[in-house]
């Protein structure tokens, strides 16, 4: 699919079906805020990281930790608005072609978490358009749920970085993560098995 044409879905919903194919102590990378919410109310697993306060990191982090640890499948999940903030983010993937990436875009056209204003994603930019020109040619918008669980199953089976956009809705994240960064860290890196715990 390569236009925006496609169903308005709900974070939640989506993030609770992705962590329910986990099976293999994956890793995943949330972004600053709902995207982040939304994965701890998913259910909090000691793979995931939660990003506190910066934009546009899930990407960045979710790349150390796939190229760290090759043989371990990392998702990384992050907002419209946090994305375009750190495009180039995308290119450096493409060029380094970790094969276990995954990426996720939640696009709900707006900077929700800070009062709902318009991003250019709700107008002018396609981001799925800006990843496969930045070379990440397996790059797509969900069409539905059940599209997006499919083009789950095929990252998962794909031999290079995937990128997966949805449309979603403007509701906030159903939890709140609780705000301990050194925790957060410490529990994710023991997660990985790169640390003993406190
Ligand atoms: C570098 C930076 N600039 C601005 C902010 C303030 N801020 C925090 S979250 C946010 C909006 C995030 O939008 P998006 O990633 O689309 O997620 P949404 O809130 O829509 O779920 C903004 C502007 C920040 N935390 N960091």
């Amino acid at each position: 699919m390569t236009t925006r044409n496609t169903k308005v879905m709900n974070r939640f919903d989506v993030t609770s079906r992705l962590i329910a194919k986990l099976k293999r102590e994956e890793a995943v990378i949330g972004g600053i805020g709902n995207t982040n919410f939304d994965l701890w109310a998913a259910g909090h697993r000691p793979q995931n990281f939660y990003m506190l306060g910066s934009m546009g990191l899930a990407f960045p982090i979710a790349l150390g930790v796939a190229l760290a640890q090759p043989e371990r499948r990392v998702f990384a999940l992050e907002g419209d608005g946090s994305l375009l903030m750190q495009l180039g983010a995308l290119s450096t993937i493409a060029a380094l072609k970790p094969k276990n990436l995954i990426m996720i875009v939640m696009d709900n056209g707006i900077y929700q978490i800070t009062g709902a204003q318009p991003t250019p994603a709700a107008g002018v930019a396609d981001l799925v358009a800006i990843a496969s020109g930045s070379g990440l040619t397996n790059s797509a918008w969900a069409a539905d749920e059940e599209d997006f669980e499919r083009l789950v199953d095929e990252a998962m089976a794909a031999d290079g970085p995937s990128l997966i956009a949805l449309r979603i809705d403007d509701k906030p994240g159903v939890g709140t993560t609780r705000r301990d960064p050194v925790q957060i860290r410490e529990r994710f890196m023991h997660g990985l098995g790169v640390r003993e715990p406190l």
